[in-house]
């Protein structure tokens, strides 16, 4: 059943955003989410432990209530049915240094796509940017697989980049609640939930070295 959200120009009013970080074990999902909430990168964490964490933040003068579960294990058809019903906004990594990752990944943007409506937000995140030198997955293919799941595509390092995954959390938040902001004004042809994550990440990731679109 969907969320009911409150409304954004009561600025005493909470949205609700649920966020599931997905891939295989070892490409940094725990690395992002502990980065996202507490700004650090912790090197270490038990990689079966599967997280759901509850934080308070402001976003554009918006208050957000955000929960984002970090998966761990394998990814069963049971355990991806919980967390698309359960999600808005879905991070899906892989990691560059590792081929298998990104087939997984692209069995779950497929996944996602073909479960969801339109009103959440998919973003294909290649990690480890700072081992390029053991890349095994192109730039290219990450762009390729983006738009064959209908994603926006993104690369970073989860341990040297505490800018970037700040401004990643950021950016797919204002693209989910524009994306809703759309569906809700029945404004889907105009702008549709991929031209707007394009158009928003354009505007931010061009400047970026280790993300674009
Ligand atoms: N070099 C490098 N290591 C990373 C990065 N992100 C995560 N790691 C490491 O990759 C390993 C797996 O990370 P973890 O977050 O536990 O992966 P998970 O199983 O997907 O949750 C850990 O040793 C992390 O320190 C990154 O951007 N660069
Ligand atoms: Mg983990």
């Amino acid at each position: 059943m969907r969320r009911k959200r409150t409304c954004s120009a009561n600025p005493s009013s909470i949205t609700n955003v649920h966020a599931v970080v997905l891939g295989l074990d070892g490409v940094g999902k725990s690395a992002l989410t502990v980065r996202f909430l507490t700004r650090r990168f912790i090197g270490e964490y038990d990689g079966s432990l599967e997280m759901t964490y509850r934080h308070h933040m402001t976003l554009d003068g918006q208050y957000l209530a955000l929960e984002i579960m970090d998966t761990a294990g394998e990814n069963t058809a049971q355990k991806l049915e919980k967390c698309a019903s359960f999600g808005d906004v879905f991070f899906i990594l892989f990691s560059i240094t590792d081929r298998f990752s990104f087939l997984e990944a692209k069995r779950l943007g497929k996944y996602i796509r073909k479960v969801k409506d339109n009103d959440y937000t998919m973003i294909l995140v290649g990690t480890k940017t700072d081992l390029s030198r053991y890349r095994r997955v192109s730039r290219n293919e990450g762009f390729e697989l983006a738009k064959e799941i209908g994603s926006v595509f993104c690369e970073i390092s989860i341990s040297e980049g505490f800018v970037e995954t700040n401004s990643l959390l950021n950016d797919s938040l204002r693209l989910q609640l524009s994306n809703k902001t759309d569906q809700e004004n029945g404004d889907k042809e105009k702008s549709g939930p991929l031209s707007r994550m394009k158009e928003g990440f354009k505007g931010i990731y061009t400047r970026r070295k280790s993300c674009s679109l």
